[in-house]
């Protein structure tokens, strides 16, 4: 069963291979789900759309949740791990477009993309000539928020840019070549860039708080790839209003789509709308891991990508 469309290639092979029933095109679901919810025993998903602990106590025979996206806040996995349910997201294949835009945004707020580029186009060139100087970004020293798999990519990425790279996470990683701060309001001072690259929910949440966005300063720059509930987005305006901030560039923010209007229309603050993983190329590849991992589920009994032990 898919309870929403992972996307048209996706859906397709799910159809054709599996005989998947698209929920969410059906007029009657939940009259289908009080008939046939017993014969379910795998679920597709999506990040976007996740299954809470009522789908999962709906479907009995439910073996493995199949979602497409590398995060799972929005998937109950203890209550799927509880009754011995597989989950499985879509890692690895996202990492290098994720740090990419990481970088993007990095460059964009460091050296003011968006208002270079309204400056050029409202003719200001010519009327008022240079541009104001912005920040280097090259050489300078980048804490990241979360090591994981993302943070690596972006983590390597510093090395081109000849920049030191340390990291916070909830323990040292061993195989790890960059420094380890165990205090992430330390890292914060240190860090021209902090980049938040760990996963959401709960504990995880406002991890970025006044005292974090304070010792990363009025020259330093917050970069979210990850997701809007790690950083207090009302401590985040405070920051801005009163300078304690250099800027911020988002791709994901507490709310959204909706964005506060306190933090629209900065120059200093340069958004897009949680597109880290947006490329064609990735995306088709995000869909191909779920159905794979629905194969692998189907014909060998395992998850190739599981986020959880249950078997
Ligand atoms: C998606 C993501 O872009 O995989 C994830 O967890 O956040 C991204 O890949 C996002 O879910 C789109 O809404």
């Amino acid at each position: 069963m898919q309870s929403t469309s992972i996307g048209p290639l996706a859906d397709a092979q799910l159809a054709s291979r599996f005989n998947a029933v698209r929920l969410w095109e059906l007029d009657d679901a939940e009259g289908w789900l009080d008939a046939n919810a017993a014969r379910v025993d795998v679920l597709t998903t999506s990040v976007r759309t996740g299954c809470d602990a009522r789908m999962i106590a709906r479907l009995p025979a439910l073996r493995a949740i199949c979602s497409w996206g590398v995060g799972f806040d929005t998937i109950d996995v203890a209550a799927a791990t509880a009754r011995g349910i597989g989950v499985s997201v879509t890692p690895d294949v996202l990492d290098d477009c994720v740090a990419d835009m990481a970088w993007a945004l990095m460059l964009a707020t460091a050296r003011r993309i968006p208002a270079a580029d309204r400056y050029v186009n409202a003719g200001e060139w010519r009327r008022l000539g240079q541009f104001p100087l912005a920040t280097r970004a090259s050489g300078k020293r980048m804490g990241i928020l979360g090591l994981g798999r993302i943070g690596r990519a972006i983590a390597l990425r510093g090395e081109g840019f000849s920049m030191s790279v340390a990291y916070h996470g909830r323990k040292p990683q061993a195989d790890a070549a960059y420094r380890f701060e165990p205090d992430l309001a330390a890292l914060a001072r240190w860090s021209d860039f902090l980049v938040v690259a760990c996963p959401g929910g709960r504990q995880t949440r406002h991890l970025v708080n006044a005292q974090v966005l304070e010792a990363l300063g009025p020259r330093g720059f917050l970069i979210n790839i990850a997701r809007g509930s790690v950083v207090d987005t009302a401590a985040l305006i405070h920051s801005l209003d009163h300078g304690l901030l250099g800027g911020a560039g988002l791709d994901v923010i507490e709310g959204e789509p909706g964005v506060p209007d306190a933090l629209r229309h900065r120059d200093n603050v340069v958004f897009t709308p949680h597109i880290g993983s947006a490329t064609v190329e990735t995306r088709e590849a995000m869909e191909q891991l779920v159905v794979d991992n629905v194969q692998a589920w189907r014909e060998q009994g395992r998850l190739l990508t599981p986020v959880n032990a249950a078997s």
